[in-house]
């Protein structure tokens, strides 16, 4: 049904405010509409899909436990303590809640009286859209001692909703589905991707309990995420490879009760059709705001925002009050207590964050998303309340923790100290020849091509496969910088011994769009960053290197998707005239096994280093725009990225050794 459906005296009452109640054709249509991708990442959503669902319960103080189950076949299933899914006849549609919940576009969460929905995913699209994607979905409902079940295909029923057990005093409910292998690109769950998002789940809602259970074979495993202790916890978690500069968490928070309008859904019947209205109500609408901090002596910011259970990646209103609000406190507090002296100049945000890890939570109703990837929160009046509740909070620490708040404010003057120390020195040359200079670095080989989204740039690690790229290359659009030397661990070090760097420095004046505060995108002169270098763990870690650089510095390059590592193959293998490259051993293996049926003798070649290949063999299999591979390096989760840098990258050399052998089998850095 279409709004042209409707009267006409009912199409120009309230119009944009009608929502109506859909089937579910659409979203098998344009899946990407709904979930966002159908790559693998689409395939993970559908997960989180289901079990924001049980967070919402656990909110609501209805449930505690969420077990999630990788099945044998790939299919998931969830099963939760709550009061069980509502099976009563929807008042207006007459067939059950639960039915409509499954079925409907748009439905779910309004059944029940009060309990507002604050989880939700990036979408919060609903669990009918994970079942219009599976060629397979069941759910039980337990309640009032009934087990009801239902049964669907690709959202379709395939059995009504009846009773299929007895379940005494339990109640909970269960769902089985099986992703749709027609939709999605791949329909192998991983098992690392679920443990993130249920591990951060488990820490921003304290007290749930969430299991996660490979059941495959060759992979069982099972692990729970129980955190009492909540974002503290996180903090703590964030911090395993860091050394705090102070013992204890800072943690606060803040609920807000206010009378708003805000927008009430409700059901109606026109001309025998459901259709959903929305009105605007005055009523108590609550928020809440939960932050953990501890600073440590390393050099980096972590900063996690999250509004309902989203990482707000791109901040918003909440992260602005908190940040604001911090950096009035540490000053305020630091010139009453003598520790910052009248002269000096205030401290920046910088200074106080240096080193520091926060996490900021805040739930909230009607929150809006927005954004080029909606993860920037809107809601103006979140501003003024984070800014309260951390400028209280945080003042109050400091005069309660004198001497915890002069080894805070030491640190954050020795920031002050470093900052000022590089402004003067790259005033005087460094950052001049780094960042301004119009001239191009001596090595760099550039394009021809002047428009940046046309151009690309390898970073090629050695002289000979250097060379061979810049002969191999097509002139046109592909420039080459040589790198020569070992790659500056920015991890370690403050900007100005980073900016000291040859290296860096020609990867930066080459970009030409600047680092840190004064990055301009706008500037960059390659649309394409390639990172080429060879497929062992020499090269592995000089891609971390530049990654930790990226990241660090450049991070906007990492989020706007322009950086990539070039896949350069492990063999060549000729029989007869036949000649292939293969980039994996499993490849090789099939390549192998091809031409042993035809029995003829083959020739293999191991590729040991880029440097092995001339410029023609070097073009045919790593650099042809035709023929190439380019893994895009993204950053798919920041607090996990975060942790993999400071782990690869920082002091502690126990938890590098075991993040390294548990991820040997890795051929690339995902990060
Ligand atoms: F939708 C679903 F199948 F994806 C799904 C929903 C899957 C799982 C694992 C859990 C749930 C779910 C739904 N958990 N809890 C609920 N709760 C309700 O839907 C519910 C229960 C009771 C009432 C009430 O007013 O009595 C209202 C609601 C919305």
């Amino acid at each position: 049904m279409s709004l042209e459906d409707l009267k006409p005296e009912e199409q120009r009452y309230d119009a944009e405010q009608i929502q109506v109640l859909e089937g579910l054709e659409p979203v098998r249509k344009r899946p990407g509409m709904y979930i966002g991708t159908t790559s693998s990442r689409g395939l993970h959503h559908l997960v989180y899909e289901i079990v924001d669902n049980s967070v919402d319960e656990a909110l609501a103080g209805y449930c505690r436990n969420i077990d999630v189950t990788i099945l044998e076949d790939d299919s998931i299933e969830v099963v939760d303590d709550d009061r069980g899914m509502p099976v009563d006849e929807h008042p207006k549609m007459h067939v059950p809640a639960l039915e409509v919940i499954m079925t409907v576009l748009h439905a779910g969460g309004k059944f029940g009286k009060g309990g507002y929905k604050v989880s939700g995913g990036l979408h919060g699209v609903g669990a009918s859209v994970v079942n219009a994607l599976s060629v397979f979905m069941e759910v039980d409902s337990m309640r009032d001692g009934h087990i009801y079940t239902q049964t669907y295909s690709r959202g379709v029923k395939t059995s009504e909703v009846h009773i299929t057990g007895e379940c005494g005093d339990r109640t909970g409910t269960r769902v089985v589905f099986k992703p749709d292998p027609e939709i999605f690109d791949d329909t192998v769950y991983s098992f690392d991707v679920l443990q993130q998002r249920m591990r951060e789940m488990a820490f921003l809602n304290k007290g749930i309990r969430i299991s996660l259970t490979d059941k495959r074979e060759g992979r069982e495993k099972s692990e729970v995420y129980h955190y009492e202790g909540g974002i503290r916890e996180y903090v703590m978690f964030q911090n395993e490879n860091k050394t705090p500069i102070h013992d204890e968490i800072i943690y606060f928070e803040s609920v807000k009760t206010e009378e708003k309008e805000v927008d009430e859904e409700y059901d109606t019947n026109v001309d025998g059709k459901v259709v959903t209205r929305s009105r605007r109500v005055r009523r108590n609408v609550t928020s809440e705001c939960e932050i953990a901090m501890q600073w440590t002596d390393s050099y980096a910011e972590t900063t996690l925002s999250y509004a309902n259970n989203i990482n707000t990646i791109e901040g918003g209103s909440h992260l602005v009050g908190y940040k604001a609000a911090l950096t009035r406190a540490v000053n305020d507090y630091g010139r009453k207590a003598k520790l910052l002296k009248e002269k000096d100049e205030a401290l920046t945000g910088e200074d106080i964050r240096e080193g520091l890890t926060a996490i900021i939570s805040v739930k909230l109703e009607e929150p809006q998303f927005e954004g080029q990837t909606k993860t920037k929160l809107g809601n103006a009046d979140m501003r003024s309340f984070v800014d309260g509740c951390t400028y209280d909070n945080v003042t109050a620490y400091l005069e309660e923790h004198p001497a915890q708040a002069k080894v805070i404010l030491e640190k954050c003057t020795r920031a002050a100290r470093a900052r000022e120390a590089a402004r003067k020195a790259r005033d005087l040359t460094r950052r001049k020849s780094a960042l301004e200079s119009a001239s191009l670095p001596g090595k760099l080989a550039d394009c021809s091509e002047k428009d940046p989204a046309l151009s690309e740039i390898f970073i090629v690690e050695g002289d000979s496969a250097g060379g061979s790229a810049k002969d191999g290359r097509d002139r046109r659009t592909q420039a080459i910088l040589p790198l020569r030397g070992k790659i500056l661990n920015v991890e370690k070090v403050r900007e100005e011994r980073m900016l000291a760097s040859d290296t860096i420095r020609d990867m930066i004046t080459a970009f030409g769009c600047g680092i840190g505060a004064e990055f301009n995108i706008e500037k960059l002169r390659y649309h394409k960053i390639i990172i080429m270098s060879d497929a062992d763990v020499d090269g592995a870690h000089i891609r971390t290197l530049m990654l930790t650089l990226f990241f660090r510095y450049m991070r906007p390059l990492i989020e706007g998707g322009y950086i990539y590592a070039a896949q350069p193959p492990l063999f060549r293998v000729k029989c007869g005239n036949d000649i292939r490259y293969t980039y994996s051993d499993r490849e090789q293996e099939k390549v192998l096994a091809e031409f042993s049926r035809l029995g003829k003798k083959v020739e293999i070649q191991r590729y040991k280093g880029l440097g092995e290949m001339d410029a023609a063999q070097l073009w045919e299999t790593t650099m042809d725009p035709a023929t190439r591979t380019l893994v895009q390096i993204t950053l798919d989760d920041f607090a996990s990225a975060d942790q993999i840098f400071t782990t690869l990258m920082g002091d502690k050399v126990p938890p590098r050794r075991k993040f390294i052998e548990e991820n040997a089998h890795y051929a690339k850095l995902d990060v």
